[in-house]
């Protein structure tokens, strides 16, 4: 093998991890519980997965993406779902918007936690909307890998892939974020903690009655707690990252004056110091 081709592959080593990271939508929460799956939805009737909106994506990128869970053992893929894109279409309609902002959170809750909310309003502080697993959240069509979401006491990883859906239960390629716990971490909590850092992997088994929540921004850090947040930020670093992400959205608040007018100057400033230059001839 040659020098060259080497250091393409190192080279490529090192740009995968850096491009998985760019998601535009991370899970935030998940809530274990003791509870089973309902007939018919695949999901356990009272756990709920939280999904962050980092960057504005339409229905359409929504549903174009699978998510799910692992087995206890972490060792291969287990539920495989994808969002409903009628369903997500309805939200903005809702929301009198045409893609989702940066902030929002997406619950998808299994049928014992209440009936699906459509709700979504950012534009008068409502930022968040829950989809029932199999309604506005659906068992992927082409069940090549066919799970119940069922959260484990012993193991967990809660994913989301670009790829639609996995091709194998082992098939972390498409992956774009994922959290998990496991003491024991199999393949799937391995490759999630190699690609995207340790820290996001709790490195722990949990009781019945806990979330695994992020505290952190787009660096986890994982917490095992009792207290459920569903549909809200996870307190501390969470929330003032997640209410950045809020305030930050050109659509929520539109520029206030004197920013506007020190933008405007900022602009003739930089106009002012080009034509400077093309006067002074050419630079070194
Ligand atoms: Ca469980
Ligand atoms: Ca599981
Ligand atoms: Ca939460």
């Amino acid at each position: 093998m040659t020098r060259r081709w080497t250091i393409i592959c190192l080279l490529s080593a090192l740009w995968l991890p850096l491009q998985l990271k760019a998601a535009a939508i991370m899970v935030n929460e998940y809530r274990n519980t003791g509870g089973t799956v309902g007939p018919g939805t695949k999901m356990v009737r009272d756990e709920y997965i939280e999904f962050v909106i980092t960057e504005t994506i339409t229905a359409a990128g929504l549903a174009s993406l699978s998510f799910g869970d692992a087995n206890d053992a972490t060792s291969m893929l287990q539920g495989v779902f994808r969002f409903d894109q009628a369903t997500l279409d309805q939200a903005l309609t809702n929301a009198n918007l045409s893609s989702f902002l940066p902030g929002t959170i997406i619950v998808v809750k299994g049928v014992n936690l209440g009936a699906q909310s459509l709700a979504y309003d950012p534009l008068n502080g409502g930022w968040s909307f829950e989809l029932v697993a199999g309604q506005g959240a659906r068992d992927h069509g082409e069940t090549l890998i066919n799970g119940n979401i069922n959260f484990g006491n012993n193991g967990e990883v809660v994913w989301i892939s670009s790829s639609n859906p996995p091709a194998r239960n082992s098939d972390t390629s498409g992956f774009i974020h994922a959290i998990g716990h496991d003491n024991a971490p199999g393949l799937i909590a391995t490759t999630v903690a190699a690609a995207f850092g340790s820290e996001n992997i709790l490195a722990s088994t949990v009781t019945t009655g806990r979330s695994i929540a992020n505290t952190g921004d787009t660096t986890e850090s994982l917490v095992s707690s009792t207290t459920a947040t569903m549909g809200q930020p996870n307190g501390g670093l969470n929330t003032t990252w997640i209410e950045g992400l809020r305030s930050a959205s050109p659509d929520v608040n539109a520029v206030p004056e004197p920013s506007r007018s020190l933008m405007t100057m900022i602009g003739m400033m930089a106009l002012q110091s080009q034509r400077h230059r093309r006067k002074g001839g050419p630079h070194a």
